[in-house]
């Protein structure tokens, strides 16, 4: 759904200067751009000492921009955020150029991306609630805006509708997303109920956690060198040594997602996490402690405490491996290699949490038994004249069941 060249709507970008980032954030930036199938015009740099609370760059800065873009038709991402006014500010200073700021490109990928019914709800609600604040007598203003960028969105709603309007369909929005969470809720407690061991896959976007899915699972799901090419979780099974794993794809985090599409996606996040075991995944080959630091903070912010696997992916070119932490497992979802290695690890992790038991039960008890089957990986099973006696791995969370039956 990319359009051609010619259609493509150019980004020319402010980037402030603060801090010893804004490279790595202007870099982003670009991909940002490329993945909202925008096509990258140029950087403007302004060090930033004192916030400008009308235009947040300075008026200077400003006429020297409006003169070095004369003629070129040009949409300008201010890389970071912007309040309403400053955004209608800057845009005047510049010929009244449409101006977006950083959540408004986001917003647009995730428009773009999404896929599943809830996926594209969540998307129209994180839109409309950062737009909410921002329509306060702006009618004009963003009809002034046109097409492209910002004006784009899953639902039938146009930014232009009154905000009565938008705020009914904010809480039909959250309505309806409250009532897919039950449902959701339901299929998670069954997954439990079942003894499915669950994993989740997350971290920084673009780092290769749905290459990785269709590596363990044989799967097919989508996976691009874009930043956000996964909005929707997806789970697949998979099988090490006979025994059952569900395997959970997830949105990718970046630094300062927006607050809202955190909320937006909270619901889905949440049961995601709420699994036995996490895979961070990082890329090797790029800045992989900004991208751990950034999955940790936004795990602690959704309150996930669940043990994780550091997973250092795209590591066939790395010539170093001492620089990572002891702990990682370094592997190539792209042509396989590690994977055994994390597939043990994997192996690893649940039978610590298991214990080896003999059981001894009566025939007459077979029935009740049945019940309980679930919860144990049978690995001998031999019928005595009395009882059936077996040698199982039972996970010690779910010991207590069989009690009555244990001889060891
Ligand atoms: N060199 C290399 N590239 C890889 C490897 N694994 C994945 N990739 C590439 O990295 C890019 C991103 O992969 P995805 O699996 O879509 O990444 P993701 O983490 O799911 O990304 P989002 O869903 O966008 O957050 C794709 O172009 C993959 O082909 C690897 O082991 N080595
Ligand atoms: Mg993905």
């Amino acid at each position: 759904m990319l359009e051609s060249e010619s259609e493509k709507e150019n980004i020319y970008i402010i980037q402030p200067v603060y801090g010893d980032n804004y490279r790595s954030l202007q870099e982003e930036a670009v991909s940002l751009i490329d993945s909202s199938g925008s096509a990258y015009a140029g950087t403007i740099y302004q060090k930033i000492r004192e916030i400008n609370p009308a235009t947040y760059i300075g008026a200077g800065k400003l006429a020297e921009l409006r003169e070095r873009l004369e003629g070129l038709e040009l949409t300008i991402l201010f890389n970071g955020e912007l309040s309403p006014s400053q955004t209608l500010n800057i845009s005047a200073a510049l010929d009244g150029r449409k101006v977006i700021d950083r959540t408004t490109l986001i917003l647009d990928i995730f428009a773009r991306n999404a896929k599943s019914n809830e996926g594209k709800l969540q998307v129209e609600l994180a839109q409309l609630q950062y737009n909410y604040p921002r329509l306060k007598g702006k009618g004009a203003a963003l009809s002034r805006l046109g097409g492209g960028i910002g004006t784009r969105g899953p639902g039938e709603t146009k930014l232009e509708t009154d905000r009565r309007r938008i705020r009914e369909r904010i809480d039909y929005l959250e309505r309806k997303l409250a009532s897919l969470e039950n449902t959701r809720k339901l299929v998670t407690a069954r997954r439990k109920k079942e003894n499915t061991r669950s994993i989740s896959l997350v971290g920084y976007t673009n780092t290769g956690k749905s290459t990785l899915l269709n590596r363990l699972t044989g799967a097919n799901i989508y996976a691009a060198d874009r930043l956000f090419a996964t909005l929707d979780t997806t789970s697949r099974k998979f099988v090490i040594d006979d025994r059952e794993y569900l395997l959970t794809d997830t949105v990718g985090f970046l630094r300062e997602l927006p607050h809202n599409l955190i909320s937006a996606f909270h619901s889905t996040l949440e049961s995601a996490l709420n699994c036995d075991l996490l895979l961070i995944v990082c890329d090797a080959s790029d800045d992989y402690a900004m991208q751990l630091d950034t999955t940790l903070k936004t795990l602690q912010e959704l309150h996930c405490e669940v043990p994780h696997i550091l997973v250092m992916n795209k590591s066939e070119a790395v010539p170093y491996f001492d620089e990572y932490p002891p702990e990682c497992i370094f592997v190539a979802a792209k042509n396989g290699a590690g994977i055994e290695g994390l597939k043990n690890k994997i192996a690893e992790f649940f039978s610590q949490s298991c214990s080896s038991v003999h059981l001894r039960v009566p025939y007459l008890k077979l029935n009740e038994y049945g019940k309980l089957k679930k919860f144990a990986a049978e690995r001998n099973v031999r019928y005595g004249d009395d009882f059936v006696e077996i040698d199982a791995e039972i996970e010690n969370r779910y010991l207590h069941k069989f009690s009555d039956y244990r001889v060891l």
